[in-house]
């Protein structure tokens, strides 16, 4: 694939994802199709996050007074926020925010919700829409202004253990989800000026498309106490003293679509993970002049077979157009199977199946009684090859370097992550990023020994990844 951008962006259009064509800029409408991978995603999500978060539902505006009170954090967000200055005709008293995130709107109720640590540790998510009004270039799923799928969790702990515990619990559960959708990443802990405003630190999920640049998926945010300070949310101890709680958060967002669609997707199209894929099998029976009536009603009872036993998504497509372009319409729409049925395949009790992942034809002997389980089996399979060729991908992509000049080279060339050894010193970090105007991502591991940083020579405190970012 030569240019991502002119890629993506047509088959978004092409596949009927979202439609662009919405008059106000970052904004667009989802499609079914697109609603549908959404729908299944967040399913996942949810199935996860419903094991020990709460679901619940704040309001979208926020009053500009409780907005303002986290200095740190509305500073960072003080250009993006969209206002609502008018009610009607009549001028508001007080201006109301756009969430632009959660924060601001959850912790004031959370000041009256947390009374005594045995009501600690609470935990709750809500999936939302926030508005951000980016002034970087806008991109459909990746840099938008309605963000349509923000899914924003929010815990409250009584110490800092908790919340250093709960960090890596949100890491371990971001895992699991973007494992279950093939989706490879890289973990890093993001420079101190890259940080969410208000945060003592942030933990990011990066991954690569296939144009060798990375997208941020998904960020946890250790905020310590100093939301709890600003919005006095305390707890009474068991010997009656009132202390502020800590807290976390973490967030994704359409941005988990965009990848889906990107990482997998390739010159014919989308690829979609079985488990998001609206449908997950097609028919296509291949009809000549003779016997097309038994090979109908064949992919019919195998049709119902799948659906009604074995719970899958089904479609039978039986429109009369030539088969030739039903496959093109099927591949470009990323269906992970597509199974073929022609009068000789009957006699013969054979099926042909289709994968996907890499076009690779199969020819099955149709068991009834294992259908269901050879078609599961498939479904795994097209899975796995799907996560282990992207994983592929993202390590093949990650360069060891030990110079700057090396570094520049690379990210001109290749592309993709580069790695190297860093002191951690705020102000070497920023003059290299700009000596070779590329972004740190974030630092890996600690404990270099001794090594040297690749810019100032001083001891190697950190495994440091760099690269360009959408
Ligand atoms: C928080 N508060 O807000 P975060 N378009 C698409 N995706 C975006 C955009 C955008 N304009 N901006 C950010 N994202 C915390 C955590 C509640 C939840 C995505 O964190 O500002 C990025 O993938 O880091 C980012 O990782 C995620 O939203 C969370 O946003």
């Amino acid at each position: 694939m030569t240019d991502f951008s002119e890629w993506f962006h047509d088959i978004l259009e092409e596949a009927e994802i979202i439609d662009m064509r919405y008059p106000i800029k970052g904004m667009h409408v989802w499609l079914p199709q697109g609603f549908k991978i959404r729908k299944h995603t967040l399913n996942i999500l949810r199935d996860i996050l419903d094991e020990d978060h709460e679901e619940v539902l704040f309001p979208l505006l926020i009053p500009e007074d409780e907005l303002a009170k986290e200095a740190i954090h509305v500073k960072g967000f003080e250009d993006e926020v969209y206002w609502i200055t008018h009610g009607g005709l009549t001028k508001l008293n007080k201006k109301l925010a756009l969430r632009p995130t959660s924060e601001t709107a959850m912790y004031p109720m959370f000041s009256l919700w947390v009374r005594s640590h045995s009501d600690l540790p609470m935990k709750f998510y809500q999936v939302v829409n926030t508005f951000r009004y980016e002034t970087k270039h806008t991109r459909p799923l990746i840099r938008v202004r309605e963000i349509t799928t923000f899914t924003e969790a929010h815990t409250i702990h009584i110490n800092k253990e908790d919340t250093e515990n709960q960090v890596n619990r949100a890491v371990e559960i971001y895992k699991m989800f973007f494992d279950a959708l093939g989706i490879p990443y890289v973990i890093t802990t993001r420079p101190e000026w890259d940080k969410f405003p208000g945060a003592d630190y942030t933990v990011a999920f990066d991954t690569l498309l296939n144009d060798g640049k990375t997208l941020q998926i998904g960020t946890v945010h250790n905020l310590g106490q100093t939301f709890a300070r600003t919005f006095d949310i305390t707890y009474e101890t068991e010997s009656g003293e009132h202390e502020y709680v800590y807290q976390t958060c973490y967030g994704l967002s359409d941005r988990v679509i965009a990848s889906i669609l990107g990482v997998h997707g390739d010159e014919k199209g989308l690829c979609i993970p079985p488990a998001v894929s609206p449908y997950q099998i097609v028919i296509v029976p291949i009809i000549f002049k003779k016997g097309g009536e038994e090979v109908l009603k064949f992919c019919k009872e195998i049709k119902e077979i799948l659906k009604n036993k074995g719970d899958l998504r089904v479609h039978l497509d039986d429109r009369d157009i030539r088969a030739g372009k039903k496959f093109y319409e099927w591949e470009m729409r990323g269906v992970p199977i597509r199974i073929e049925v022609g009068p000789r395949d009957i006699k013969d009790n054979k099926i042909v199946i289709v994968h996907r992942n890499n076009l690779k034809k199969e020819i099955m002997d149709y068991y009834p009684e294992s259908f269901i389980d050879d078609i599961q089996r498939i479904l795994h399979d097209v899975n796995h090859e799907m996560s282990e060729k992207s994983w592929k991908f993202l390590n093949e992509n990650i360069r060891p370097v030990a110079s700057l000049e090396e570094a520049a080279e690379i990210i001109t060339d290749k592309k993709g992550i580069i790695s190297f050894n860093w002191c951690g010193e705020d102000s070497c970090g920023t003059d290299l990023e700009e000596k070779i105007r590329v972004d740190i991502l974030g630092v890996q591991k600690d404990g270099l020994g001794e090594k040297k940083c690749i810019n100032c020579e001083k001891p190697a405190k950190h495994v440091t990844l760099l690269a360009r970012s959408y």
